[in-house]
C-alpha cells in the first residue's frame, strides 16, 4: 500500500519510487514535461457526458472508467471540482443524499476521449429511508461488480471520521477485483486542513489498518491526505488517476 506525498516522513522514499515508476513511460517521451502538470491538464478536460438513473442506462464503453464514491458530505463533489479545476463540474450539494443518479464525465481530447469519471451516489445520509438504502446497495454492488470498464475507485473518507460501515460495505462489493489488481483504489482522506499533524498521521495509520485486508501483493491501493482548502494531495491524486488511465488495458 502506498501513502502518497510527504505526510508520513518515513514513507517518503517508497512513495517517490512508486510515483516515478508509474509515470516512467510518458516522462521518457516528454523529458521536459512535469508529470503533475500533465496530469492536471488531463483532469481539466473533464466535461459532462450523461446521467443514468439505472445501470442499464449507462453507455457501453471501452474507455477506462474511474468511479468516485463516498459518504454524503465526505467532500466528493469538492474533490472532483478540485481535481478537474472546475468550480461546478460536480454539484456540491447542500441537500446530501438526494440524488441516486450516476453522472458520467468524459476526459481527453474532444473527439478522442480516453477516460470516464463516474460520480456515484453519496451514501449514509441519515434521513434516507430503508427502501432507498437497499436500492443504493443494489446499484453500488451491481455497478462495482459488473461494470467491465471500471479501472479504479476513488473513495473520499472524511479524515476526522475515518471509515464508516457503509464505506467498508462498499469496499467489500469490489474487494475481489481490488485484491487481484483488476480495479485500483485511491483513498482521499478529505478535509485534512482540519487536522493537526499528529491527527493526520493517526488518520493515515487507521486508514492503512482498515485497508489491510484487501492489500494483497497484486492489489494497487494508495491513500493520501486531501484538502481542498490547502490544495493538499491534489497533484498526487491527479497523477495517480492519470497513471491508471495510461496503463489501463481493458479486457484483463
Ligand atoms: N475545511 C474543508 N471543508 C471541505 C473540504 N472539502 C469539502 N469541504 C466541505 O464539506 C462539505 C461537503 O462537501 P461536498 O463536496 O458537498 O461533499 P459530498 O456530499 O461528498 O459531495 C461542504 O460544506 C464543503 O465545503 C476541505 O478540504 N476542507
Ligand atoms: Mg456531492
Amino acid at each position: 500500500m502506498a501513502v502518497l506525498g510527504d505526510s508520513m516522513a518515513e514513507q517518503k522514499t517508497s512513495n517517490k519510487a512508486r510515483l516515478s515508476a508509474g509515470s516512467a513511460a510518458p516522462a521518457a517521451q516528454l523529458p521536459e514535461a512535469d508529470p503533475a502538470k500533465l496530469a492536471l491538464a488531463w483532469t481539466h478536460t473533464a466535461r459532462f457526458l450523461t446521467t443514468a438513473a439505472q445501470l442499464d442506462q449507462l453507455p457501453v464503453t471501452e474507455l477506462p472508467e474511474i468511479a468516485f464514491v463516498g459518504r454524503s458530505n465526505a467532500g466528493k463533489s469538492t474533490a472532483i471540482n478540485m481535481l478537474t479545476q472546475q468550480k461546478r463540474l460536480a454539484f456540491a450539494s447542500k441537500t446530501p443524499g438526494r440524488t441516486q443518479h450516476i453522472n458520467l464525465f468524459e476526459l481527453g481530447p474532444k473527439l478522442q476521449a480516453n477516460a470516464l469519471f463516474a460520480d456515484l451516489p453519496g451514501y449514509g445520509y441519515a434521513a434516507v429511508a430503508r427502501g432507498a438504502k437497499l436500492r443504493w446497495q443494489k446499484v453500488m454492488a451491481d455497478y462495482l461488480n459488473v461494470r467491465r470498464s471500471l479501472t479504479g475507485v476513488v473513495m473520499m473518507v472524511d479524515s476526522r471520521l475515518g471509515f464508516t460501515d457503509l464505506d467498508r460495505q462498499l469496499l467489500s462489493f469490489v474487494a475481489p477485483r481490488l485484491s487481484n489488481g483488476a480495479v485500483k483504489l485511491l483513498v482521499l482522506l478529505t478535509k485534512a486542513d482540519k487536522l493537526t499533524r499528529a491527527e493526520s498521521n493517526a488518520a493515515l495509520a487507521s486508514a492503512q489498518a482498515e485497508l489491510g485486508e484487501i492489500t494483497t501483493d497484486e492489489a494497487d491501493v494508495g491513500m493520501t491526505l486531501f484538502s481542498a482548502l490547502k490544495r493538499t494531495g491534489v497533484d498526487d491524486a491527479a497523477q495517480v488517476l492519470h497513471g491508471w488511465v495510461l496503463t489501463a488495458r481493458l479486457g484483463e
